[in-house]
């Protein structure tokens, strides 16, 4: 990929009087450490945004659209694997187990497991905490014998669950292959936190999208409506808001494609022209194709992340796919010491 290095880079410090008030520039609504890391992506000399950016209000529900859309087969491919080996899944996980949902959302996904997972207690994890308490309240009606305990945090950098999550026989739950947005070391340390917390009978089901055809990927993260280049435009208005930038969206492009060497899809943001971006202490020039690096979803063969997985300290993985092996999902166990 070239990246332009002639652009000028300069910081303001926001009390620079010969800053050029700009146009649709807002104050920052992110907390500092926010504005911060935005600021430091965009002054990087690749830049580069965490994608956990593109998750505003709006965001999610143009990601909610993207998991409809013909191409983006992600979703319906593991609904169906769910489906057809559910009882499989549920006869080698075993019934009465803690299920942690990782990135738990409307809960929906680990719900319509519930009548073969059977689990003791569930744990929905999930940065938004009002969505999930929400969620949980209405499940709660639902499967009243399944104690509920929602947790609101960012589990992205490890963590350490609270008391109010029960000893008992743990089980991660991480489905749609969002682990493919950590680098496959990222994915082996993360993972090792999830082992670390889940206790020698622990175990762990994930959802993990498999590398096939080019042509297959490119378009699932490129489809013809722009739902997807809609979703990774909107990471500008989110960072307008967050860092007071002044992002003006016509002005840039969604652009994604598969990196066969890295086996992982890219989206980056790239400029149409020549032109300065300014933020709440900070600016900087991009040359017309110049770009912000926003997302990868690392894609792996079933034997490539099994050997993560060991890496990780789980075995006895099973593996469950669909009749065009797009999609993986599997059941590994702590590996006992
Ligand atoms: C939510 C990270 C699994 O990588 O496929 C969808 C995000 N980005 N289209 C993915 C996404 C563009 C998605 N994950």
């Amino acid at each position: 990929m070239q990246m332009s290095r002639s652009s000028a880079i300069r910081v303001v410090s926001p009390d620079d009087s010969n800053t050029p008030a700009p146009q649709q520039r807002q104050h920052a609504h992110g907390s500092a450490e926010v504005v911060a890391e935005i600021s430091a992506g965009l002054l990087a000399a690749r830049p580069h945004i965490s994608p956990k950016f593109l998750y505003d209000g709006l965001g999610s529900k143009l990601f909610e659209a993207i998991c409809e859309l013909p191409e983006y087969y992600p979703t319906r491919t593991e609904a169906a694997i769910f489906a057809r080996h559910g009882a499989d899944m549920a006869r080698a996980i075993g019934a009465g187990a803690v299920l942690i949902d990782l990135g738990a959302g409307n809960c929906a996904k680990a719900a319509s497991l519930f009548p073969l997972l059977q689990p003791a207690q569930y744990v929905p994890v999930d940065i938004s905490r009002d969505f999930l308490t929400e969620a949980v309240s209405r499940l709660q009606q639902r499967f009243p014998e399944i104690e509920m305990t929602a947790l609101g945090l960012d589990f992205s950098n490890g963590f350490a669950l609270p008391d109010s999550v029960r000893h008992g026989r743990r089980l991660f739950f991480y489905p749609g292959s969002s682990i493919g947005n950590f680098s496959p070391e990222q994915a082996v340390s993360f993972l090792r936190g999830l082992r670390d917390n889940a206790g020698a009978d622990g175990g762990l089901l994930i959802g993990v999208d498999l590398i096939k055809d080019s042509a297959v990927l490119d378009a699932a993260y490129d489809d013809a409506l722009g739902v997807t280049a809609a979703f990774n435009l909107n990471m500008l208005r989110h960072l307008n808001h967050l860092a007071g930038a002044d992002f003006d969206v016509g002005q840039w492009q969604h652009r994604a494609f598969f990196n066969e060497e890295g086996s992982r899809i890219e989206m980056h943001l790239e400029a149409r022209a020549a032109l300065t971006v300014r933020w709440n202490g900070g600016e900087r020039q991009f040359a017309r194709g110049e770009r912000i690096h926003t997302e990868d979803s690392y894609k792996y063969t079933r034997q490539s992340f099994v050997g993560l997985l060991e890496r990780a300290g789980f075995s006895s993985a099973q593996v469950w796919t669909d009749p065009s092996n797009w999609f993986a999902v599997i059941h590994a166990q702590v590996t006992p010491s």
